[in-house]
């Protein structure tokens, strides 16, 4: 028989086919274990004990045969040992055949134990089967801590919880680190297993200080989740307070910077540490929230400041431009003096809002966004008789010398 030599194409159909195979049915369970035994009618052994290795976070589940000689409700059992032989969780009665036993088991070693307490006798067979939690998973255990909490690439955060370690001890606490470097609007897309979903089970969001600033329940196997945070170093944490409940979970972050590039400098909040205007654009956001443990006195960004020098019998106008999101009588823009006294203001309603004030003296004068609802990025255009200080010389000013030397 002549073989024909396969083409690339071949090989691509074959990939392409064993690919929708794997979508089509994802991996079954795995067997991690198959070990069979006989008690003697009379005499020992009164248990055995098998060693098994779980290798990722997942529901072990144990299905013993046996002779009907071995049945019984009170004279055996069957349960998963930790490192130190300690029984974990609960066990299981043999008194049909098969007989199945289910626990969720952290990726350890631990030891199955088959065990009599009487007469009950004959041959057993046992099978265990692992079904993986999350095998997409991107946590590194342990990260029970702040202290502990797992940095992830794209922000991923994958991994499972509510699984057994050894005797009443559960993975029932994962930590993952956020570094955003500026007002963010952050969309977590969150997935979880059934046997996970509950209102007992939570995702915050916590400070460097371990502090919890915002929580949402894993109520659904789909949900999301939208935050508003300002630049800073946060913390999520996955828990569970049920001991019922294990499984997989995956959030995915989607982090958009407000503005980009921003005019800001961070904390502008009062007058005292108002951000020189450096163009007659101003780019700026608010109503971020905040770790105040890293700094500051309020959880929200409420307050910028900006700085102008305006000339003698000068005007200075501002022209506001703000999404819906910022849009409330609640919010406010204003032209200030260096007292913070107000010249005149207009609330943050209706897209584009100007502000003028004519007549004065030179000096600094003050302008200030503030924001009691809602979030957002804005931007001003300054107009009038402002003088813009010239650009600071940066690289440029260290070589001119260079050039004036040639
Ligand atoms: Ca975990
Ligand atoms: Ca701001
Ligand atoms: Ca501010």
């Amino acid at each position: 028989m002549i073989r024909k030599k396969k083409g690339n194409g071949f090989y691509v159909a074959l990939f392409l086919c064993m690919a929708l195979i794997c979508w089509a049915f994802p991996a079954d369970a795995q067997e991690i274990g198959n070990w069979d035994g006989d008690f003697i009618n009379g005499s020992p052994p009164e248990y055995f004990d098998f060693p098994m290795t779980v290798s990722q976070d997942g529901l072990v589940t144990l299905v013993t045969t046996c002779d009907n000689t071995f049945l019984s409700v009170n004279f055996n059992y069957l349960d998963v040992r930790d490192q130190n032989l300690n029984r974990i969780g609960s066990y299981d009665i043999i008194d049909v055949s098969p007989s199945t036993y289910a626990i969720p088991l952290a990726a350890e070693n631990y030891t199955v134990r088959i065990g009599r307490t009487n007469d009950v006798y004959g041959h057993f067979n046992i099978q265990a089967t692992l079904s993986v939690a999350n095998a997409g998973a991107t946590e590194t255990e342990n990260n029970d801590v702040i202290g502990a909490a797992s940095t992830n690439v794209n922000n991923l955060f994958a991994g499972a919880i509510g699984h057994w370690r050894m005797k009443d001890v559960k993975d029932l606490s994962d930590y993952y680190r956020l570094t955003l470097s500026g007002d963010t609007n952050v969309h977590f897309a969150i997935t979880c297993s059934d046997s996970l979903t509950s209102f007992s089970t939570s995702l915050s969001v916590k400070s460097a200080s371990d502090v919890t600033m915002s929580y949402t329940y894993l109520s659904a196997t789909s949900l999301t989740w939208d935050l508003h945070l300002a630049a800073g170093t946060y913390y999520l944490r996955l828990y569970t307070a049920d001991y019922s409940k294990y499984g997989g979970y995956t959030i995915t972050t989607t982090a958009t910077a407000a503005v980009s590039p921003s005019s800001e400098t961070e904390n502008n909040d009062t007058l005292a540490a108002a951000n020189a205007i450096k163009s007659t654009q101003i780019l700026g956001s608010i109503g971020y929230y905040r770790d105040k443990s890293a700094g500051g006195t309020e959880y929200w960004d409420n307050s910028d400041y900006f700085s102008c020098q305006v000339s003698q019998d000068g005007t200075l106008s501002i022209e506001m431009l703000f999404p819906s999101t910022l849009d409330s009588f609640n919010n406010a823009v204003s032209i200030r003096d260096s007292s913070n006294t107000t010249f005149d203001f207009a609330y943050v309603t209706g897209s584009p809002k100007t502000v003028t004030v004519n007549n004065l003296d030179a000096g600094t004068y003050y302008i200030r966004v503030y924001r009691a609802t809602g979030y957002g990025a804005y931007q001003i255009n300054v107009s009038g008789d402002v003088v813009i200080p010239a650009p600071k010389k940066g690289n440029l000013g260290a070589i001119l010398p260079l050039l004036i030397c040639d």
